[in-house]
């Protein structure tokens, strides 16, 4: 994402006395590119990926749901791809700092798609009519027992032949292959130049704040909420996205 004031991210570089819970304020805001590049593989393929399924799933006259938008780079993605297709984008996060940021930052670029940006926690959001929905890497940080009455709203809110992606980071069972795909990410991060100060305290400050399912955790809940059609179509190291057909 080329963004104006791209900052790098030096959240964690000093020690903290009294670390705090991860939150998506200001300071994250004005990092929040540059921190995603360098720690989640994949992040840029998932966005061209969306882009090509954007294509090939969106219908007209229809809306598509970008939750958890961040700065918007689902959103801008999508609405590069929609061009001439008559469609309404709905982008929701609960932190209004991003969703500031993703109005200017949307502005830059001229479109005829409307986008309406909503400060509000996505379990409020209604989905209706809907050929996309995408949770890039935001149903993660929802509380474990809502995630499936949260899935099962998109289900209810799309249009048959209408998809969900999700991209979450994920885990796996299996202690052994746990380790190694958590030093494969954890060596992707110190090759983008984070320290191990650095790596330590974020993982600390996400505790209990991201949590993690598995693949079949995943696969399942799509599976229970009616999805017939799903697949991973994208992983890289311990971090996947699904895509769920209705
Ligand atoms: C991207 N999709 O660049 N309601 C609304 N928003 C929420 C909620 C909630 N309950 N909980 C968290 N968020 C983006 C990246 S980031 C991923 C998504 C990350 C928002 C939160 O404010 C943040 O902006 C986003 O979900 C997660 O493709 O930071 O690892």
């Amino acid at each position: 994402m080329n963004q104006q004031n791209n900052h790098k991210d030096t959240l964690f570089a000093q020690p903290y006395e009294a670390l705090g819970a991860f939150q998506f304020d200001e300071s994250v805001v004005s990092v929040f590119p540059d921190m995603i590049q360098r720690s989640v593989p994949g992040y840029q393929t998932i966005l061209a990926g969306i882009g090509e399924l954007t294509t090939q799933l969106v219908k007209p006259n229809t809306r598509i749901y970008d939750l958890g938008c961040s700065l918007g780079a689902v959103t801008l993605t999508i609405r590069r791809k929609l061009e001439t297709t008559p469609c309404q984008i709905i982008a929701v996060d609960n932190s209004a700092a991003m969703i500031e940021r993703a109005k200017t930052y949307l502005a830059a670029f001229h479109s005829d798609v409307k986008v309406d940006f909503q400060i509000d926690d996505i379990a409020n959001i209604e989905i209706q009519n809907a050929s996309l929905v995408v949770l890039n890497f935001t149903l993660q940080f929802i509380a474990p027992e809502q995630r499936e009455a949260l899935i099962q709203k998109i289900y209810d809110g799309l249009n048959p032949g209408g998809a969900l992606i999700l991209s979450e980071k994920i885990h796996l069972d299996d202690p052994i292959t746990q380790s190694a795909i958590e030093h494969l990410h954890l060596q992707f991060k110190r090759a983008n130049g984070y320290s191990e100060l650095e790596i330590s305290q974020k993982r600390a400050s996400l505790e209990n704040v991201l949590i993690s399912d598995t693949p079949e955790q995943n696969i399942d809940r799509l599976k229970k909420v009616g999805f017939k059609h799903n697949a991973i179509w994208l992983q890289a190291y311990n971090f996947a996205s699904f895509l769920a057909i209705k």
